[in-house]
């Protein structure tokens, strides 16, 4: 069963929008054309309280992309975005949705992060997303969207440690940080996972 996982491709990663990607809204028509090439289709969207504790306006003192450390563990502290019910957490009005199978949220819990479409930063709650997708009989799975260092990597990550096969649909995702994303590649390359172009999948 080829599946596709369309990662976070929201207004708030937009030009234009508060945590921007650059160049994330190139990738839209390129998804909704490589979608008719699967089977199961689902998407993740970043869906925080107001209160959430990666924004770095919840820290008093603190700025965009500081880093601070949360029960032990590094947080990366981002402007504001994603906020459930906000238009920045709306899919891009182009994205075509037609032929979803389901979204899954992310990021709901206020006290913890949540980069990967499966778990939360700290590997302790499931969305649900990986016996969603053993049930369904998913094998091969392809990921795409927004961003391709963060969240679209770790989903890969965790994707390829649940004993999928994945691929990383390369044109159909755009990193933040456009000069770190070679070693990106280079660790999912070591990983195992294969980086291929929307027009190699048929
Ligand atoms: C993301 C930073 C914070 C992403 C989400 O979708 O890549 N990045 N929240
Ligand atoms: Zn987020």
């Amino acid at each position: 069963m080829k599946t596709l996982i369309i990662i976070d491709v929201q207004n708030d990663f937009m030009p234009g929008g508060s945590l921007a990607v650059p160049n994330g809204d190139k990738i839209v028509p390129i998804i909704n054309k490589v979608q008719d090439q699967f089977d199961l289709i689902v998407a993740s969207q970043d869906w925080h309280p107001r209160d959430h504790v990666s924004f770095a306006s919840n820290h008093p003192g603190r700025k965009p992309y500081d880093v601070i450390h949360i029960h032990g563990q590094p947080q990366t502290l981002w402007p504001d975005h994603c906020v459930q019910e906000t238009f920045g957490a709306q899919f891009h009005p182009e994205l075509n949705t037609e032929r979803w199978d389901a979204i899954f949220r992310k990021g709901t819990d206020r006290e913890i992060d949540s980069y990967s479409a499966f778990y939360d930063n700290g590997h302790m709650k499931s969305t649900g997303l990986a016996d969603y997708l053993k049930e369904k009989g998913a094998s091969q799975i392809f990921i795409c969207g927004l961003a391709a260092d963060i969240c679209v990597y770790y989903s890969l990550y965790d994707a390829f440690k649940e004993g999928f096969a994945c691929f990383f649909i390369e044109d159909a995702s755009q990193p933040l940080d456009v000069e770190g994303f070679q070693l990106i590649k280079d660790k999912m390359a070591y990983l195992g996972i294969q980086i291929i172009s929307s027009e190699d999948i048929h």
